[in-house]
């Protein structure tokens, strides 16, 4: 699977490409990212990547030439590529959409906004999907670009370890973590719960799928749902 990532801050993924599991992902050749400068694509002589809106207004707006000639860029080289512009508007990212985009088998063209945003010829010619990572005001797309490549990265064939990678697909998917613990046994007083030290598995087992189920409902009692749906 190959990201390509349209930006105007390239240097922004230098250490998040490099680093951690995507770093080691990247060095075996599991996942590919192609960070595209969009300023590369600008015909003007002052590499002009935004101008004033039609219609006034405080801000810019991203010009749509450079846009559209790095997306045919992308696309040329990519596998059924599928443009997403991350956007507030936009559908909002959870487990089952970075389940769905890693197994649906396209390269994923993850263009990130920046000032006022990108003019709209743009979405309506090139985009496949809007997509948000939640509602809050940020300050480009960048962020949240980086949180689909690492959430649907580490879902692919080799990324992370086999007992790590058996738990997505399950129902584990959908509650939170359970607590827990390292050595020492005991730390400023407070001890490990008796049943993690106690070496029966079933036990253990029983133990962490309860903890993990009254953790969900008592923080996240809109998980609960979706796990009883899955459940069935
Ligand atoms: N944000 C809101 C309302 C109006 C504007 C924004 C906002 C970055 C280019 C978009 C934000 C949040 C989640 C991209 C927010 C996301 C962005 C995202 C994003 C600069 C224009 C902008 C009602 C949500 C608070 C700035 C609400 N997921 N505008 O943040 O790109 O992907």
């Amino acid at each position: 699977m190959k990201f390509f990532i349209l930006t105007v801050f390239p240097e922004f993924f230098k250490n998040f490409i490099s680093e951690s599991i995507i770093g080691k992902a990247v060095s075996k050749g599991l996942v590919e990212i192609e960070v595209v400068n969009i300023r590369d694509f600008t015909l003007d002589k002052h590499n002009k990547t935004d101008d004033y809106p039609f219609g006034g207004g405080p801000g810019m707006v991203m010009t749509p030439q450079p846009l559209a000639d790095a997306i045919k860029y992308s696309l040329g080289k990519a596998n059924s590529g599928k443009v997403i512009y991350l956007t507030p508007k936009g559908k909002i990212y959870d487990q089952e959409l970075a389940a769905g985009l890693s197994k649906a088998g396209e390269d994923l063209i993850l263009v990130c906004g920046h000032y006022e945003g990108i003019d709209q010829r743009i979405i309506d010619k090139y985009v496949d999907f809007e997509i948000s990572i939640g509602d809050f005001i940020l300050t480009g797309g960048e962020i949240p670009a980086m949180v689909m490549i690492d959430s649907i990265t580490r879902l692919l064939e080799g990324v992370l370890g086999n007992e790590e990678s058996s738990e997505s697909e399950s129902f584990y998917d959908h509650l939170l973590e359970h607590p827990q613990y390292t050595r020492p046994r005991e730390f400023e007083g407070m001890k490990v719960p008796e049943v993690l030290l106690s070496g029966n598995h079933k036990e253990i087992e029983k133990w962490r799928l309860e903890a993990s189920i009254n953790e969900t409902k008592e923080k996240r009692p809109d998980l609960i749902k979706k796990y009883m749906s899955k459940k069935q």
